[in-house]
C-alpha cells in the first residue's frame, strides 16, 4: 500500500498539472478581484496571439507576450492584427467606453477557448501580459502543455507612480545592464526608473554643447574604476527600450550639491574658477556649484534643453538634497532660479524634499527621503509626493547586521520591515490625495555589478511594487510572504542572486 501511494505522490508530483483554481497563483503585487471558473485553457503551438489592428502599440504588447512565451518554453507562436474578436487564442483590445477600467487597469479573461485582455490604455494590456505570464512557470520544458487556470482578473493600481532609482553615478552600469533592471520592474508592473544620473564621482550623460562632463567628469567612479556615460543615442535607446515596457525614465541631474565631478570638468562653475579634483570616496555634501554667477544658470539651461529633447516623459529631477556647504539663501535662490528653466523646456520639477525650502513652482513634486519637516512644507506650497521613505525603502539598506553589502545609516531593512508600511499614513500630514506615489532608490556607493544589483533588490522590489499596485486594506505580511515564498523559484529560474532572508517560508 506504502508503494502505491508512493508512487501517486510521485506521479502528481511530475504531471506539472498546473491547478485550475486561479486563485491559487501567486500574484504579486495582488490583483483586486479575481473570479475562479475552475477549467483550464491549453496554449497550443498553433495558438494565435492577436490585437486590435487600430490601436497604436498594442501590438509591440502582443509582440512581447511572444517573446516571453518563446523565452520560457521555446515554443514560437504568431502574432497577427484582426479586426473583430477571435474565438480562440489570446486576444488584445483597446475599449474607450468601459468606466470600471481604470487608466492603468485591465480585465483579463481566461476562457477556455480563448484569453480576452482588455483594458483602456495599452499599458494595462500590458500590466493583463504581467499578470498572465506569472500564472505559466518561469521554466517549461517543450515537451509540457502550457496551461492556465481560467477565471477572470480585474485589476488597477492604487497609485499612479511606482518607481525605483538607479544611481548609476557612484559607480557605473551600462545600457545592458540597465536594461536588465528595466526588466525587473516590468515584471512587478512598476512603471517609473527614475535614473540618477550625475554625482560627485561621475557624469553619466553626454551633453553635446559641455563634452568635458563626460570626458573628463564620466571618467570616474567610486573606488577608481573606469566609470562610463551613455551617449545620447545610448541613452535614447533605453528610453524606447523603457517605453516599450511602459516604464518611463526620469533623469536626474542633482544640484547644486553632489556635483563635483561636473566643477572638475569646467572650472568656470567653481566661485574660485579653479576646476576641482575628479573625487572617488564616498562622503557627501562637500561640493556646490557656485549660485551667483551666471554661467551656472546657462550650464543648468544648456544641460536641461539637452535632458529634455531626450525624455519623452513629464518629468525633469533637479535633485537638491544634501547641498551642505551651499548657503541657505544660496540654495533658495539657485533652487528658484533653476526650477522655471524646466519648465521652460516643458518639463515638470521633481526634487529631492529639501528644495521644499524654496519657493515651489507649479506642479511640482517633492520626494520624501528623510526630512518630515520640509515634506509637510512642500505640502503647504502646494507640491505632490514621491514617497521613499529611507528607513523602508531605501534598496541600498542592508537587510540586517550579518549581510554587507549595502549601508544602514537609516537602518536595516528585512524583508518584512520594507514591506509593513502604508505610504498615505506614514508622515502625519502627508496623506493619499498628496502622494502620487512610492520609490525605491537603489544608492550605488557599495554596489558594483549586477549580482550585487540584484542582491539588493530582490526580494524586496516585489514588496514596493505591491505596496504602489495594491490597497493597503487589502496588504498583509503574513499573507504576502507566501506569495513571496513561490517567486523564489522564478528568482532562481531567471538566474537572479536574491537574498534568502529567513523571514519568508521559501519553498
Ligand atoms: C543619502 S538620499 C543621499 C545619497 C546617498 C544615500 C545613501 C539622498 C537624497 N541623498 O547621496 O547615496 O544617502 O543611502
Amino acid at each position: 500500500f506504502a508503494g502505491i501511494l508512493a508512487l501517486v505522490i510521485f506521479q502528481i508530483g511530475c504531471t506539472q498539472q498546473p491547478s485550475t483554481d486561479l486563485s491559487e497563483t501567486a500574484f504579486i503585487p495582488k490583483p483586486v478581484s479575481i473570479d475562479v471558473t475552475g477549467n483550464s485553457f491549453e496554449l497550443k503551438e498553433s495558438s494565435v496571439i492577436y490585437y486590435e489592428e487600430s490601436v497604436e502599440g498594442l501590438q509591440t504588447v502582443a509582440e512581447y507576450l511572444a517573446l516571453e512565451i518563446k523565452r520560457t518554453s521555446g515554443v514560437n507562436l504568431k502574432v497577427e492584427s484582426t479586426n473583430a474578436t477571435p474565438k480562440k487564442g489570446v486576444y488584445f483590445t483597446v475599449v474607450n467606453e468601459d468606466s470600471k477600467l481604470d487608466t492603468e487597469g485591465y480585465e483579463l479573461n481566461i476562457g477556455k477557448k480563448l484569453i480576452a485582455i482588455k483594458a483602456k490604455t495599452v499599458a494595462g494590456c500590458f500590466y493583463g501580459v504581467q499578470t498572465l505570464l506569472q500564472i505559466i512557470p518561469e521554466k517549461l520544458h517543450a515537451e509540457d502543455p502550457i496551461e492556465f487556470a481560467t477565471g477572470i482578473i480585474r485589476d488597477f493600481p492604487e497609485f499612479g507612480y511606482r518607481g525605483a532609482m538607479l544611481d548609476v553615478s557612484r559607480h557605473f552600469f551600462n545600457v545592458e545592464e540597465v536594461k536588465q533592471f528595466i526588466d525587473f520592474l516590468a515584471m512587478y508592473k512598476m512603471n517609473i526608473l527614475h535614473l540618477h544620473l550625475s554625482d560627485d564621482q561621475g557624469w553619466r550623460i553626454e551633453i553635446k554643447s559641455w563634452p568635458k562632463l563626460t570626458e573628463i567628469g564620466g571618467s570616474t567612479e567610486v573606488g577608481g574604476g573606469t566609470g562610463g556615460f551613455y551617449t545620447q543615442e545610448q541613452y535614447t535607446e533605453l528610453v524606447k527600450y523603457a517605453q516599450e515596457r511602459q516604464i518611463t525614465i526620469i533623469p536626474e541631474i542633482d544640484m547644486p550639491g553632489h556635483t563635483n565631478a561636473a566643477l572638475a570638468s569646467y572650472a568656470e562653475l567653481n566661485c574660485d574658477g579653479k576646476a576641482r579634483e575628479l573625487y572617488t570616496g564616498t562622503e557627501v555634501g562637500f561640493s556646490t556649484f557656485c549660485t551667483d554667477k551666471e554661467i551656472t544658470y546657462q550650464f543648468i539651461d544648456d544641460v536641461i534643453r539637452e535632458l529634455a529633447a531626450l525624455t519623452p516623459g513629464p518629468y525633469i529631477h533637479i535633485g537638491g538634497d544634501e547641498s551642505h556647504v551651499t548657503a541657505h539663501d544660496d540654495y533658495v535662490y539657485f533652487v528658484n532660479r533653476v526650477q522655471p528653466i524646466v519648465l521652460k523646456y516643458g518639463k515638470k520639477v521633481i526634487g529631492w524634499d529639501e528644495i521644499a525650502n524654496a519657493e515651489l513652482v507649479d506642479d511640482a513634486t517633492v520626494q520624501f527621503w528623510a526630512d518630515v519637516e520640509n515634506t509637510t512644507t512642500g505640502v503647504e506650497k502646494g507640491a505632490r509626493v514621491i514617497m521613499s521613505p529611507a528607513a523602508r525603502a531605501y534598496l541600498d539598506m542592508q537587510y540586517d547586521s550579518t549581510t554587507h553589502l549595502g549601508l544602514h545609516w537609516a537602518g536595516y531593512i528585512e524583508v518584512d520591515h520594507g514591506y509593513t508600511w502604508n505610504p498615505a499614513t506614514l508622515v502625519p500630514g502627508v496623506t493619499k490625495e498628496n502622494i502620487i506615489g512610492v520609490e525605491a532608490p537603489l544608492w550605488s556607493e557599495t554596489v558594483t555589478n549586477m549580482d550585487e544589483v540584484e542582491f539588493l533588490v530582490f526580494p524586496r522590489l516585489p514588496g514596493y511594487a505591491e505596496i504602489g499596485w495594491t490597497a493597503p486594506e487589502k496588504r498583509d505580511w503574513n499573507e504576502y510572504k507566501m506569495r513571496l515564498a513561490k517567486h523564489g523559484k522564478r528568482f532562481e529560474d531567471l538566474g537572479i542572486n536574491f537574498y534568502k532572508s529567513k523571514r519568508v517560508p521559501w519553498e
